[in-house]
């Protein structure tokens, strides 16, 4: 129904006249996030509503499966373009005529922003509302920490903006973000049946701005002061949650436009913060890593059944992950006994779920009832997908392939869960290597996010494309690697821990060096994770690379020593730290010191004092160099998918992005002066890779191998962050 009056608007905002109702919508693929465009035009917009006598109300909505996802994340770091998001705000909420929102899909950031500008809101059932700036390391930055508290009151502000989580319509409703719930997937629809009544009702222009749930100073400081207390002790160096609460108790203390003020100072803060561009580099990192050369050139192959090879605690959390994603699962052991605790173990997660609540007992029953188990490689006929999760040694996993290999049915995608083998030598214990691909999942394999993609030498384009297909059903991140020993991740920790192994022997004892990367940002350190992890893990893997070991390459002991007295961590009790009756934290142990000072006159070692600062070079500078190797090698596609590996599967912090955004972020020259000093005393382990070298040569930094397209030059930063 155009009218010739309507406003001529830009493509991503289309403007349509239905009687006296102006619908603008939000047309800016993929999830009309709020460019500088679509801000132009939405002030035109509102702007032409207010001059046109015809126009009684406007509604707002968005095109595609969402109203909008934020601020154009694009955008931070840019420039800033004018009109700034918080000003339209205003201009929604200052409008005489009537604005009225009707949301579906994301609603998030500065698209609920919008929407609480607006002076009514319906939300569809699909809609997932939110404000989840803090993820990005930012606040609500177009009024909504002082919209979001007036409407709803600061202690449920505050939870939605700390949380960042989505809230389904209903809970919306329930919490007062929305006065109405609609039906049906049309918001225009929804949105003009609802304005239409409005107009008939009378209802006036409401503006959020004067909404009145702070009236109670002394309830709400009190809620404001709990978020604070929890806030402080809960963020673990992470900057923006603290200025959040900082701009709610402006929206107690300040007049509304004195809190947009304060608002827009905080924001700048949290946007000029190294953590903001950390956060935003692991936003666009992990959806680049979803994507493959073969996911845009191979069509997956479905995957209806799958099989697990293995039921130990691997095998197990695979299968409870297959079923989570509502496949069903056959599972093969070698005997009942091992097939009743392979059967054991999944049971074991889904009734502690049914014990926390969080599960009927009918649905668990409903899960288990797709878990089928066997003794037999037969019952994985007709497996569209079979996972292999056996013992790490290649004879074994060679028998399993060659086993795969005479039962499986043509076309079935054959994985392997190995953590460092050579999947090239598993493919070529069957006849069809071209189905075979590596799987490479974290403990506990049914919450860690990470899943290492491992494409070996003949794998076929499609079998790529069904891996990634299959970690979008799971919920996982993907990284492709290549094969290597370790692929990206592990072959990078066997090196950092060397680090590490080498300081502690030179004076450092495994306390110091636990601290030194938890201040950094790290939830735990490598010897607490070691011995979380069990120290046999590391140990059967050092033994299986001792006959390739450079015999001139330095070997640090103390881990061994440890081994042979089968202290091997939590698990036995003691580790490097004591464990005693079952604690979960580590308490020192004398007596692995005395292992440690034994170890350091063995080798020869006088030891001297560490700071905590040249604990944390050393880790990062061998991590980040055994990252360019990575690279270098073509085992990372780029240096962003080494940072979603360290972010996703071994706890760096994502507020630095990961190792190698930390690397541009410190400076490459800073890196590289750091390995060369350190080579000095042991030029074996300190080799500079050969990519970074030449990046610094070329004064480029790793973001510029993220986008080759768009080749940076870098203006190192001195100081390390
Ligand atoms: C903000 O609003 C600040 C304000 O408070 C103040 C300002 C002054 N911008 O995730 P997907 C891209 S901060 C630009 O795979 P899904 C994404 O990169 C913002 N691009 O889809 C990807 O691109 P590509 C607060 C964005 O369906 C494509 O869209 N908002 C943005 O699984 C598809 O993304 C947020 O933090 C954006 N805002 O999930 C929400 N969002 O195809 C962030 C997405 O080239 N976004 N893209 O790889 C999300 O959580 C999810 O993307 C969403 C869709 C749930 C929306």
């Amino acid at each position: 129904m155009n009218s010739a009056a309507d406003p001529q608007l830009i493509p991503q905002l289309i403007a349509q006249r239905h009687d006296d109702i102006l619908l603008v919508t939000i047309n800016n693929p993929p999830v009309n996030a709020l460019g500088v465009d679509v801000r132009r035009g939405l002030l035109d917009a509102i702007d032409a509503a207010e001059r046109d006598p015809a126009v009684a109300a406007v509604l707002l909505v968005g095109a595609g499966r969402n109203f909008i996802g934020g601020a154009d994340i694009r955008e931070f770091g840019l420039p800033p373009q004018e009109p700034r998001l918080p000003d339209v705000c205003d201009r929604i909420e200052a409008s005489s005529k009537l604005v009225v929102a009707a949301v579906h899909g994301a609603t998030l950031g500065g698209g609920l922003e919008m929407a609480l500008a607006a002076h009514y809101r319906l939300a569809l059932p699909s809609a997932k509302l939110g404000l989840p700036e803090v993820h990005l390391g930012l606040l609500p930055g177009a009024g909504g920490t002082q919209r979001t508290p007036r409407l709803i009151g600061a202690g449920t502000a505050l939870e939605l903006m700390l949380s960042g989580r989505h809230v389904d319509a209903a809970e919306a409703l329930a919490l007062g973000l929305v006065d109405r719930v609609g039906t049906g997937e049309d918001a225009a629809a929804a949105g003009l049946a609802w304005v239409r009544e409005l107009l008939a009702e009378g209802a006036p222009v409401r503006r959020t701005r004067d909404a009145g749930a702070l009236a109670d100073r002394a309830a709400q400081q009190g809620a404001i002061d709990a978020a604070r207390a929890t806030t402080a002790k809960k963020a673990r160096g992470l900057f923006s949650p603290l200025k959040i609460v900082d701009a709610v108790q402006a929206a107690l203390d300040l007049p509304f436009e004195a809190g947009m003020v304060r608002e827009r100072e905080l924001f700048v803060e949290c946007l000029d913060s190294p953590q903001r561009a950390g956060l935003v580099h692991a936003f666009f990192a992990e959806r680049e890593t979803a994507k493959s050369p073969e996911t845009a050139a191979a069509r997956p192959r479905p995957i209806a059944k799958v099989g697990v090879v293995g039921g130990g605690t691997m095998g197990a959390g695979i299968a409870v992950a297959l079923l989570d994603a509502g496949l069903p699962v056959t599972m093969i052991e070698r005997d009942d006994a091992a097939l009743a605790r392979g059967r054991a173990n999944v049971a074991k997660v889904y009734d502690s779920h049914v014990a926390k609540g969080r599960l009927t007992a009918a649905a668990c029953e409903a899960v288990l009832a797709r878990w089928s188990g066997s003794t037999a490689y037969d019952a994985l006929a007709d497996a569209d997908l079979v996972i292999e999760a056996v013992f790490e040694e290649m004879a074994v996993k060679e028998a399993v392939f060659a086993e795969l290999d005479r039962v499986c049915k043509r076309g079935a995608v054959l994985a392997t869960n190995t953590s460092y083998l050579d999947i090239d030598r598993i493919a070529a214990a069957t006849s069809r290597p071209q189905d075979v691909i590596g799987l490479h999942f974290f403990s506990p394999a049914n919450i860690m996010k990470l899943l290492e993609i491992v494409v070996a030498a003949k794998t076929a384009p499609d079998v790529v494309a069904t891996a990634f297909a299959l970690a979008r059903s799971l919920r996982k991140t993907p990284v492709r690697a290549g094969v290597c020993d370790g692929f990206i991740g592990n072959r990078m920790l066997a090196v950092y821990r060397q680090a590490a192994d080498h300081v502690m022997e030179d004076g450092a004892s495994p306390q110091q060096i636990d601290r030194a990367i938890r201040a950094f940002g790290y939830p735990i350190g490598p010897y607490e994770m070691a011995d979380l992890a069990g120290n046999d893990i590391g140990w059967a893997t050092r033994k299986r690379r001792a006959p390739t070991r450079d015999p001139r390459a330095r070997y640090v002991q103390i881990a061994d020593r440890l081994c042979e007295r089968g202290w091997f961590g939590q698990k036995t009790g003691r580790g490097f730290y004591l464990y005693p009756d079952g604690a979960r934290t580590g308490t020192p142990d004398p007596e692995v010191q005395a292992v440690i000072d034994a170890e350091r006159v063995r080798a020869g070692v006088t030891p001297r004092s560490f700071t905590d600062e040249e604990i944390v070079r050393r880790y990062l500078a061998a991590m980040v160099n055994e990252g360019a190797n990575v690279v270098h090698e073509k085992i990372a596609l780029r240096p962003l998918d080494v940072d979603v590996t360290l972010v996703h599967g071994y706890g760096f912090p994502r507020h630095l992005g990961g190792p190698m955004k930390y690397a541009d972020t410190v400076g490459l020259p800073n890196i590289l002066a750091d390995i060369r000093a350190f080579a000095q005393e042991d030029p074996l382990f300190w080799r500079p890779s050969p990519l970074l070298v030449e990046l610094v040569e070329r004064g480029h930094d790793f973001e510029s191998l993220n986008h080759p397209e768009t080749q940076t030059i870098k203006q190192p930063e001195n100081a390390h962050a």
